[in-house]
């Protein structure tokens, strides 16, 4: 039987396990990324298991996340970044020198290997042709180690591309297009694999649009086979030796099938506050737009600059908005700079911002009140913007020029007739304009040993766990819906991220957009439990939203269903990932309601008392062997130094 190219990959790197979906696996690990919000707390867990040098092939650390300074802690943290990757053996990429999706896709992504990244967006990787995916920061810090990935292994689906995308549709509408077919859950424990006549149109800036935002249905990964377009690529970054053919073999099998002919696809827009909230462009015209933001590692590359400098050009945006742009690396600003693009869109009155994450985390740019922003970007989570009763729209690089211009959401096609802008084709440089001064590599090992770590006063010690105790109970501390997200668990944003490596402060704003009174409560009831609905903990692969309510003493999360990192990193912090055997009882908790678990023998049935109503709920988990080990540890760290000792 053939292999597909997700096959390909895992069976070249599985070093525990059978390919079977499904089955718990091991994978080892080729390259690995962090970036400052996360990197911060997995080089202080990668510290703590006393490693002196990274074991992988390469592994960078990039600072885009925590850019806005504005007292010492971010400046305070790169300075950490900095030194402990030259103590460690990590290279490292300057803040200015872009958003780390973009910039390893254009100078280290490399065809047919693995990438663990601290980043949900870690699948932007994809588009080369890699196995790259998203991971809490301590599973990073282990595959830094050497230790291999586990998880679980991935049904395929094949999304099969046909026919050619028409002018004024690009990639995004694509992914947009998927998220509509499959929801934020319905990539949940698979792999997206895409294929077909339509490819050969599709560059690699393109592809990787797509799989950066296949994060957004939940899925482990998204991948694109290695081809002509792929060698195309690397080639104009200076890297052709990385190339190498992978597709999948005729005869490949797949677990579903999904096809799109992108003849008929239009332009489409995730209307708030959720990725999968997709409609046609056409249908919303007329919605009066406060602001426009183009940038984040969805879509801030030089192709995806250059059609909305080519919009702009000549024109002024809208009276009533603001227009934010921020490029995705260096390479592309620059090049924007030389040949004149940048000066369209200054002169067309854009705010350029730093090549960094920006608006997209929250660091400025915040809409007004009650405003409509229009984002090139992947996320649209109630809040996530930094104005609470915003509604953000998600959308391509050409639909966000049209709203720039027109003040209104229309569909691009329209707007560039009423605009009287013809449709031009962004040529690809044949070569980039490269130059990795922003890109530190680490000393050789000899002088790593002499480099000191530099820690500012606000990075605190990891706080240790306790191991789990045969009964758990507590007070129900919140009852969730379905779909929170781990914004909602823990927030990002200006005022919150830069407490990123000091968890006892941070976890003071643990749900602080659901229920501000959450820490204190939780405080006062010496812990307990939280009650989820479906896909709980979907989006991001901060680790904060687990250690931070473990040290507020949430000792269970009970729910209908988990997003596949929350629940790793759950597990990793010593919080039981728990789900209803039947998800009706969902309906049989309240908050507030006094709880009990047994969680005598793990490996057995766990009994869930509801003191309050004196019932007993039938509760159980998806964890491997491996997993209740370090449950019953309290957490990977602990599990570790115990395998150690
Ligand atoms: C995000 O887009 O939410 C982030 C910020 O990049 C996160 C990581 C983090 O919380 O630091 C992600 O997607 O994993
Ligand atoms: Fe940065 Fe936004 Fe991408 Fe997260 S989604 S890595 S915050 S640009």
């Amino acid at each position: 039987m053939g292999l597909n190219v997700t096959q390909k990959i895992l069976k070249s790197h599985l070093v525990e396990g059978e390919l079977t979906p499904g089955a718990k696996i091991a994978i080892k690990i080729d390259q690995t990324l962090t970036q400052d919000a996360t990197g911060t707390m997995a080089y202080m867990e990668f510290e703590s298991l006393g490693i002196p040098r990274v074991k992988t092939e390469l592994s960078v650390s990039y600072v885009d996340h925590n850019t806005l300074q504005t007292d010492f802690m971010n400046a305070d943290d790169h300075q950490y970044l900095q030194s402990v990757a030259a103590k460690h053996g990590i290279v490292f990429s300057r803040p200015g020198n872009g958003i780390c999706h973009q910039v390893h896709l254009e100078r280290f992504g490399v065809p047919g290997k693995t990438l663990l990244g601290s980043d949900s967006h870690t699948p932007t990787q994809g588009g080369l042709g890699m196995i790259a995916i998203g991971a809490g920061g301590l599973d990073v810090a282990l595959a830094m180690a050497g230790q291999p990935f586990h998880l679980e292994c991935p049904a395929v689906v094949n999304v099969r591309l046909e026919g050619k995308l028409q002018p004024w549709v690009s990639g995004k509408d694509i992914i947009l297009e998927v998220l509509r077919r499959l929801t934020v859950k319905g990539g949940v424990g698979k792999v997206i694999e895409y294929s077909g006549p339509a490819l050969k149109f599709l560059s690699v800036p393109d592809r990787a649009t797509i799989t950066n935002m296949g994060a957004e249905l939940g899925a482990t990964t998204s991948v694109f086979p290695s081809d002509a377009k792929t060698r195309e690529f690397l080639k104009a970054e200076g890297r052709e030796k990385a190339w190498k053919e992978l597709a999948a073999d005729a005869d490949a099998v797949y677990q579903e099938q999904l096809v799109i002919n992108l003849d008929k696809l239009g332009a489409l827009v995730a209307q708030p506050h959720m990725p999968d909230n997709v409609i046609e462009a056409r249908k919303l015209k007329g919605i009066k737009v406060t602001q426009v933001a183009i940038g984040s590692c969805t879509n801030s590359s030089y192709r995806d600059l250059m059609i909305v400098a080519h919009m702009l050009k000549g024109r002024t945006v809208a009276a009533g908005l603001s227009l934010f742009i921020s490029p995705g690396s260096k390479q592309v600003y620059k090049m924007m700079s030389d040949n004149g693009a940048l000066s369209a869109l200054i002169n067309a009155g854009a705010r350029v911002l730093e090549s960094a994450c920006g608006p997209c985390i929250g660091m400025g740019a915040a809409p007004n009140s009650e405003g409509v922003s229009v984002r090139t970007f992947n996320r649209n989570f109630k809040g996530r913007s930094g104005t609470a009763d915003a509604g953000v729209y998600l959308v391509s690089p050409e639909t966000a020029a049209a709203a720039a211009l027109t003040g209104t959401i229309m569909d691009p096609a329209a707007a560039a007739k009423k605009l009287g802008i013809k449709h031009k084709s962004v040529a690809l440089p044949g070569k980039y304009d490269i130059n990795d001064n922003m890109i530190i590599t680490p000393p050789a090992p000899k002088k790593s040993a002499e480099v000191t770590v530099i820690r500012g006063p606000n990075i605190k010690p990891l706080p240790a766990f306790d191991a789990l105790p045969a009964t758990l109970s507590g007070p129900v501390l919140l009852k969730t819906g379905d779909n929170i997200t781990t914004d909602d668990i823990m927030p990002a944003g200006a005022k919150v991220l830069p407490l990123r490596s000091n968890i006892p402060a941070i976890s003071q704003y643990v749900f602080e957009r659901v229920d501000k009174t959450f820490p204190s409560r939780a405080k006062d009831a010496g812990g307990g439990f939280i009650i989820g609905g479906d896909n709980y903990g979907q989006g991001s692969s901060r680790e904060h939203a687990a250690i931070a309510p473990k040290y507020l003493g949430v000792k269970a999360v009970i729910a209908k269903s988990f997003a596949r990192i929350h629940m790793a990193n759950l597990i990793n912090f010593g919080i039981l990932p728990l789900v209803f055997t039947d998800k009706a009882d969902y309906d049989k908790i309240d908050q507030g309601d006094q709880l009990e678990l047994e969680t005598g023998d793990i490996r057995g049935a766990i009994t869930l008392h509801n003191r309050t109503r004196g019932i007993t709920i039938p509760v159980t988990h998806t964890m491997g062997a491996r997993d209740m080990e370090v449950m019953q540890a309290g957490g990977t760290l602990a599990h570790a130094a115990r395998a150690a000792s």
